[in-house]
């Protein structure tokens, strides 16, 4: 909720606003506390109640129904009747991340006065554009589960799992989304259009669900993410530019020592997400020799980023406590809330978990709710925070000479002929190996209220080999949050064995993409002929 743009809700119940999105993300319970503590909530339930349009999306829709199990003591603005409940676990990951089909329960339209001359314009408002072919983005882990009761609210259902949740309701002047339109690439900025563009609502439906398509009704419709990553920082001429390793090293392996450009990182996020991808990560990769907040360029690049990419943004690199070179303190928080604020939707965080994690550890498993990962969890929701691992093999001749830690058995022997590995995190770009294996970072991030892993592997990094499935699946079994395949993609093949061979949720690829060897939309075409589910919207 700390998104809400203050400017926009300070006036929202003057007569003059004509309609009103409420955005959101985060916690229920906070969500109110910042409506109440603003003094925001008469009026928002006053500008609902005169008539005029309103369109909710994520928390901003949850916050509409009675109650929710995420804060069950704080009160919700109770416009509909029922209680937001917490996704199961036992058969998914939660939050469900991603990209995920809407199947419309019934048939509205939004325009009511003056006739367009163009029809397909028409077409394009019923339903608020919403189709049931497109997928949109979602990030959440609770839900409003359909039930016959809610029918009358409800305009469409998705099926995540075994659950069939409400992803949009719509009665007289409310329209609200489950999923976030300004995120969901084209289809959602044809939604958002709808709204803003449509002359008002009109439901013409009979009120009894219509699904033309029930069979559709059951079908999990969740798609396998690709992940385009740009690994920032400055080269040695003072400019920002993407650049990329082999094993985390990135300068020339010429005479020149350079560090590598593949290209600006504007530009090229902007390619990605004309070509298809499903999220775009930044890491600013040596940003733990400063502060993030000096780093005004990074913000730049985010904002400038956001105004023309419509798809998930995670920023990585120094989320961690600062102190200024001039002595002034600014919390994980402060940090993350800097790049939320300039465009991000997520944070990711490397090396300021392995030490967070080696304090919980040393302090018997005890939250100390002091940390980055759970101070941004609470204030932005988990689905913001997620954590980016750089772990590299450390083979060993049999599991008792590593009892400290989680050993596998690997296919892959060492230089040694060994038979066993862990897998050692590491910090400050993989420059520092610490005494914690990668189980024991994930579980205890978990905890934490982390929700999601980027699962990078040093020793995979940029050889084009292949994910490091070994690693892969072993952190799938450790944690029920989402988990990101990253390092090692050289070729389609990899794609299809990382989902074939591991229950990961997305696959991240950096190299193959800088130097045009592989265009995102073959990835995806490939995966498709493969019969997995994935997004194809580029139009
Ligand atoms: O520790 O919180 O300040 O975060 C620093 C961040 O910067 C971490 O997320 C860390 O992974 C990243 N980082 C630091 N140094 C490097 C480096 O390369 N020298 N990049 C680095 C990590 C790995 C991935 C890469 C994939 C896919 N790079 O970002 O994109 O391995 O590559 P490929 O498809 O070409 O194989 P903190």
């Amino acid at each position: 909720m700390q998104n809400v743009d203050p400017n926009i809700t300070l006036h929202f119940a003057r007569d003059f606003m004509k309609k009103l999105i409420f955005p959101g993300v985060g916690a229920f319970g906070s969500a109110m506390e910042f409506l109440f503590s603003k003094n925001y909530l008469e009026p928002l339930k006053k500008y609902i109640s005169s008539g005029r349009p309103f369109m909710g999306i994520c928390i901003g829709m949850q916050t509409l129904f009675d109650k929710s199990e995420e804060s069950p003591n704080v009160p919700g603005l109770g416009i509909i009747p029922g209680t937001v409940k917490l996704f199961s676990k036992s058969d998914k990951s939660v939050p469900h991340m991603g990209w995920n089909r809407v199947i419309n329960l019934k048939e509205i339209k939004n325009i009511n006065d003056g006739k367009k001359d163009d029809d397909e314009e028409q077409e394009d408002d019923i339903n608020f554009g919403i189709k049931e072919d497109s997928v949109y983005y979602f990030v959440h882990s609770y839900s409003v589960p359909y039930t016959d009761e809610l029918k009358e609210w409800t305009l469409s259902s998705t099926q995540y799992g075994k659950e069939m949740f409400i992803s949009v309701i719509q009665k007289n002047n409310i329209f609200a989304t489950q999923f976030h339109p300004e995120k969901s690439g084209y289809a959602g900025l044809k939604i958002l259009r709808s709204f803003l563009k449509g002359k008002g609502i009109v439901d013409t439906s009979d009120r009894n669900v219509i699904t033309k398509n029930p069979e559709l009704l059951s079908q999990d419709s969740f798609t396998k993410r690709i992940i385009a990553c740009l690994d920032v920082r400055t080269n040695d001429g003072g400019d920002l530019v993407v650049t990329k390793g082999d094993q985390y090293d990135v300068r020339e392996r010429s005479t020149s020592g350079q560090i590598r450009n593949l290209g600006k990182p504007v530009d090229l996020a902007r390619r990605y997400f004309k070509e298809g991808a499903d999220e775009i990560t930044f890491l600013n990769i040596t940003s733990f020799r400063n502060c993030p907040l000096a780093d005004l360029p990074m913000l730049e690049i985010l904002k400038l980023t956001s105004e023309t990419v419509f798809v998930p943004l995670t920023i990585g690199g120094g989320i961690r406590d600062v102190t200024d070179p001039d002595g002034k303190f600014h919390s994980a928080l402060e940090v993350a809330g800097e790049y939320f604020r300039s465009g991000a939707d997520k944070v990711s965080i490397g090396s300021d978990a392995v030490y967070a994690v080696e304090k919980y550890i040393s302090n018997n498993m005890k939250l100390s709710g002091d940390t980055a990962i759970e101070t941004i969890a609470h204030a932005y929701g988990s689905q913001a925070v997620v954590i980016s691992v750089d772990p590299r093999r450390v083979y060993v001749e049999s599991p008792n000479d590593a009892p400290k830690h989680h050993v596998i058995h690997t296919k892959y022997p060492g230089p040694r002929g060994e038979n066993w590995c862990w897998y050692q995190c590491t910090v400050k770009g993989g420059r520092e190996g610490r005494d914690i294996d990668v189980h024991q970072l994930v579980t205890a991030c978990e905890a934490m209220g982390a929700g999601e892993i980027l699962l990078n592997c040093m020793d995979k990094d940029g050889t084009n080999s292949g994910y490091d499935l070994e690693l892969i699946q072993d952190v799938k079994k450790d944690v029920k949050i989402p988990v990101i395949a990253s390092s090692g993609a050289g070729k389609l093949e990899h794609f299809f064995e990382v989902f074939s061979e591991t229950k990961v949720e997305a696959a991240l690829a950096a190299g193959i993409f800088h130097r045009n060897e592989i265009p995102i939309q073959s990835v995806k075409s490939y995966l498709k002929e493969k019969n997995f589910l994935v997004r194809n919207d580029c139009t």
